[in-house]
This record gives structure tokens, sequence and C-alpha cells, in this order.
């Protein structure tokens, strides 16, 4: 029979297929050949048995959260206790990118801010736009459930930024288990601990355990630098064809951040990820 993985606790797989779920095993054969059925993967299983059988090929795959076959990832962007950094979404940005996945940058915590805060914040989030991104903030619900429709999107960001609330407030009924305490003291706890495919507005949402820390796995340092849109419009006025923007002369990108055009803390956020051995 044909399903999907939604969800893997410990060593079970649910796999739905017509509405109806069921707990699976993944074969022996699997680990053998270093396959680890994902979240997300479409899957022939025996439903005697109860044993994952094949794996369909992906589209695509995370790491982190492990979820295949993902159309948008929702980056959850704490601007206050997890504090904004751009940092992070600039990394997360790279690296889902790379992936070939739609990104959707979506800020939270914003009613935490005071009056400079936010207007700092709402600086950030215009450029993101500029720059083609779609930007929501959590409490516009009406314009994430629409985008739903028909796509496996994955809620992804640090721990304690608030995915699972946000899915809460999306659909009362789930009341996925969220961390109070751990907000109290300004810090992530990982309260979500698995990763799972919810049926939601038609499409799939995962909801997914918080980070601490992400990396750049398999990525070299021209593939972090063209995960950079905006620096693609003006790279063929770079001196150099295949100039990095680090040190060379006539510099077409380094000229936007002088002139305030390309935004000081993407580049700068860009020469730390390409030039520190973090992510090795
Ligand atoms: N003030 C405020 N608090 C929020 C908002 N969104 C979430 N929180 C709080 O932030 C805390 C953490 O939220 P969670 O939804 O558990 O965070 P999470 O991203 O699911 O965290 P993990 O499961 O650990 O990855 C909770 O106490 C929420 O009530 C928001 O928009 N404003
Ligand atoms: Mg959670
Ligand atoms: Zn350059």
């Amino acid at each position: 029979m044909q399903g999907r993985i939604v969800k893997l606790i410990s060593n079970d797989y649910t796999v739905e297929a017509n509405g109806n779920l069921y707990i699976c095993k993944s074969r022996g054969k699997f680990r053998n050949l270093h396959i680890i059925p994902l979240v997300g993967d479409f899957v022939e299983f025996d439903e005697q048995n109860h044993y994952i059988m094949e794996i369909q090929p992906r589209m695509n795959e995370l790491v982190r959260p492990p979820v295949a076959n993902i159309d948008q990832a929702f980056l959850i962007t704490s601007v206050k206790h997890p504090d904004f950094s751009t940092n992070l979404l600039d990394k997360l940005l790279t690296i889902i990118e790379f992936h070939k996945i739609k990104p959707i940058i979506c800020f939270t915590k914003m009613d935490l801010l005071n009056e400079d805060g936010l207007e700092k914040m709402q600086k950030y989030m215009k450029y993101y736009e500029e720059i083609g991104y779609t930007v929501f903030e959590n409490t516009e619900l009406e314009k994430i459930k629409a985008s739903f429709q028909n796509k496996t999107s994955v809620f992804t960001g640090q721990s304690g930024a608030g995915k699972s609330t946000l899915l809460n407030h999306l659909d009362s009924s789930l009341q996925i288990k969220t961390d109070d305490i751990s907000y109290a003291l300004g810090r992530g706890k990982h309260t979500t601990r698995h990763v799972e495919l919810i049926p939601l507005y038609g499409g799939y949402v995962a909801d997914t355990p918080g980070f601490s820390a992400i990396e750049f796995l398999g990525m070299t340092e021209s593939d972090i630098r063209d995960q950079f849109i905006e620096f693609n419009q003006y790279r063929d006025f770079c001196e150099y064809k295949d100039c990095m923007h680090l040190s060379e002369n006539k510099c077409a990108i380094k000229e936007k951040v002088k002139e305030g055009i390309i935004c000081k803390s993407r580049y700068e956020n860009y020469v730390n990820f390409v030039t520190k051995k973090e992510r090795r």
C-alpha cells in the first residue's frame, strides 16, 4: 500500500494512507543501504505486517529538521526572548535556499518590543521583503493559513521561538504542548521532541523541535555566496567573475554595502559564514 510518513517517535513510523494511520517499522535493508526513512517520505508499506518496504525518490530533504519532500519552510524568528539575531535568520535563509525550498520569514513576539525595538524590526522586515522574501508576523493568521494550501510546510527555528504556539493559534484543537517555564526564564528548553506532519488548511505542516545551533552541512564557500539573493543582481559588475566579495578590488557588492543598498548586517553575516570554520 502507498502512504506517507507523518510522524516518527523512537523507531515507530506513523504512515498515513487514505486517511488511516498505521504504525510501521523500518526494514533492516534500509539500514544496510544507509537510508533512514524520514517524516515526509512517500512509501510503499506492508499493511499486514506493518513494515515500510520502499521509499519513493525524494524531492529534497533537510537534516535539521529531518523532513523530506518539503515545499516551503517557515523560519519562525523570535524578535525578543530569544532576541532577534540577523546571524541566525541569514544562516537559516542560506541553508533553506541551498536546498531549493521556499523560505517564508515569520516573526514572533513583536508584542514584546518597545517603540525603539519595533522601529528597528520594521526596517529589517522591509529590507527582507524588498529583496524578495515573503515576510509574515505570527499574528497574520489568515495569510498564513492561505499559504498552506496544497503545500508541505515545515516550521523551523530556535527553541522557544514560538513554533508550536503559532500552530495552536492556527488551529486551537491541536493543543500542542508549549513551554511557559522556559519563557519565564528567558531560554528555550526543547518542548517539542519529535517531528510531525499535521494536516492543516489543505496542506501538511511539520512542527519540529527547535535547535540551539545549526550548520552549513555540505556547502562550499561559493554555495553560501550564491544563496545571498540580493547579491546576484550586482555580481556581474564585480571586476572578477568569481568574486567572493571579500578582499577583492572593485567589488560591486562591497560598493552597494557602502552605499547602504545592501544591508550591512547581511554582508557582515555573509563574511562571517564564508570565513569562519564553524561549519566544517
Ligand atoms: N509574548 C509572546 N509570547 C509568545 C509568542 N509566541 C510564543 N510565545 C511564547 O514563547 C514560549 C515558547 O513557545 P513555543 O511555542 O513552545 O516555542 P517552540 O518554538 O515550539 O519551542 P521548541 O518546541 O522548544 O522548539 C511560550 O511560552 C509561548 O507562550 C508571541 O508572539 N508573543
Ligand atoms: Mg515546540
Ligand atoms: Zn564582488
